[in-house]
């Protein structure tokens, strides 16, 4: 049975069509067209209480009952422990799992996203200061990759959910203007990512009507 995932073209949403890619789960992609106050309508409130992409909603759940997941780290973490993919059972390989997951929920998508907003708003005064504090933590952040991947071929040691979860964000570099030739590590774990078939088919389907 195939795995439903309202979505939309962006990092948070990307991030879950690589997962399921990356795990051969079949799935649906049923859009959620947020340019167009979607995310509002109460049937999607029913499953995504904060009105926000991405969520799923698994015919096939634990015990064989559907299951409906919102927020894109949980959304990880049930599939990774649904398919025993890309998140270790072993508390010691799975700790750098739940760390990196974490950071990026907590700083690398917030940040960036901040810099999205602040880079559109037409008035300079307005813009000047959110642009400047987002900017420098997007870029600080960046450092911090910068420096777990001199160490590590992946966030966790082996590829992880956590990666794709970075991954959905790292994508969209060129908009929070990041030159990952600043940050060679993330560099080449960007590229050995986005080289693999499965990510490459997560970023290409369809997520826009
Ligand atoms: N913490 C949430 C953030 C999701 C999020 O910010 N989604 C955005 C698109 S990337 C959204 O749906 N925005 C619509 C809105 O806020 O109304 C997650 O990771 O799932």
């Amino acid at each position: 049975m195939s795995i439903e995932l309202f979505a939309f073209d962006t990092p948070n949403g990307r991030k879950i069509s690589v997962a399921l890619e990356e795990m051969a789960l079949p799935y649906q992609i049923r859009i959620i067209d947020i340019t167009k106050d979607e995310q509002f309508k109460p049937e999607f409130l029913k499953i995504s209480p904060n009105n926000k992409i991405p969520a799923i909603i698994d015919a096939d759940g634990p015990d064989g009952r559907p299951i409906s997941v919102f927020e894109s780290g949980a959304i990880l973490l049930y599939l990774g422990e649904k398919t025993g993919k890309f998140l270790p059972k072993d508390l010691v390989k799975r700790v750098p799992v739940l760390e990196w997951l974490m950071f990026q929920m907590g700083g690398f998508g917030p940040s960036p996203g901040q810099v999205h907003h602040f880079i559109g708003l037409a008035n300079d005064a307005d813009k000047r200061y959110g642009l400047q504090r987002y900017t420098a933590e997007t870029r600080r952040l960046y450092q911090v990759m910068n420096t777990r991947l001199a160490q590590h071929s992946y966030f966790a040691g082996e590829l992880s959910i956590a990666d794709f979860a970075i991954l959905g964000w790292v994508w969209r570099h060129p908009r929070h203007q990041v030159d990952l030739n600043e940050f060679p590590n993330v560099q080449r774990w960007y590229t050995a990512l986005m080289a693999r078939p499965a990510v490459q088919r997560g970023f290409n389907v369809a997520m826009r009507s």
